[in-house]
């Protein structure tokens, strides 16, 4: 399967997907959310891909949603062009299997927001964020209220969000809004490293931590806690069994 704005490439276990309009600096469109749509349904759902990395060519990660697309919606169609990146960017924070975010450049608006719908952020020392879109007359319309205050706090949310400044990536890193910031060419290196060593774990683990931690924000630390005793318990005499018994035989698990 070709894509017209994403370039994937697989590396054993992961699976790369680049965001490929560097012209447009990236700004994400109707096609990048079908397109992006169809890799989660197809390529990433192959059940040797453990790990997903999205970057973006070029000098940005994702300049935000489309304007020139966006410019003469209504109000119907605004809030239908909302709910497809809402509903797309869900689908990642809800994917089985983890997704990092590797920033090469601008992350803004749009860009931002998907970004923040990934599991964990690594950023180039040239990335730049910000949500700009009271510049023009918008906010944010893929969650991006709603993710940056959770994952940063209200004060540093509604700073960003209110004076549309730009922050670079240390300032992002200070903020809790990445996890590394790394040397421009060190990026995908280490994005790679990190995929691969997510990989070798054991995958029904992997996908249990992801989903109880995700839905955790989303719950009572009560309701959180059970859920967490529930999939604690469930890997019991199956993966649990397998990588134990392996620690206590000083072997390399074996996970099929
Ligand atoms: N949409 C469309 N085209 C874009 C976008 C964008 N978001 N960003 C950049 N481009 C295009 C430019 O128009 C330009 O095209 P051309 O060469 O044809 O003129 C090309 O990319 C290169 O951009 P610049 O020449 O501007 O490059 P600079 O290096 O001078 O500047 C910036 C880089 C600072 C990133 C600048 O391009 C910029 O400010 N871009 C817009 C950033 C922005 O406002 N993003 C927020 C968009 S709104 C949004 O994301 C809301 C999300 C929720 C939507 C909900 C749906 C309703």
């Amino acid at each position: 399967m070709s894509y017209q704005q994403l370039v994937l490439e697989k590396s054993g276990p992961v699976l790369l997907v680049s965001i490929n309009r560097p012209e447009a600096l990236n700004a994400l469109n109707t096609k990048f959310f079908e397109e992006m749509n169809q890799v989660l349904d197809r390529e990433a759902s192959d059940s040797e891909i453990r790990c997903l990395i999205i970057t973006g060519q070029g000098k940005a990660f994702g300049a935000g949603a489309d304007i020139a697309e966006m410019v003469d919606k209504n109000e119907v169609e605004g809030a239908a062009f909302s709910k497809l990146g809402q509903d797309t960017f869900r689908r990642i924070e809800q994917y089985p299997k983890p997704i990092i975010a590797a920033l090469n450049g601008f992350a803004l608006g749009g860009g931002m927001e998907l970004a923040m719908a990934c599991d964990f952020r690594l950023a180039s020392e040239k990335a730049k964020f910000g949500q700009p879109e009271v510049n023009l007359g918008l906010i944010p319309g893929y969650a991006g209220t709603q993710r940056l205050s959770r994952l940063t706090n209200p004060g540093t949310a509604l700073y960003l969000l209110l004076t549309a400044e730009m922050i670079n990536a240390a300032d992002a890193f200070q903020y809790g809004i990445v996890q590394k910031v790394l040397a421009p060419d060190e990026l995908m290196d280490e994005a790679m490293r990190l995929a691969q060593l997510i990989a070798e774990k054991g995958p029904k683990a992997v996908e249990k931590v992801k989903r109880v931690t995700r839905q955790g924000f989303e719950l009572s630390f009560k309701e959180g806690s059970e859920m967490e005793t529930k999939e604690f318990g469930s890997l019991f005499g199956n993966e649990g069994r397998t990588g134990m018994t392996a620690f206590l035989k000083k072997e390399k698990p074996n996970w099929k």
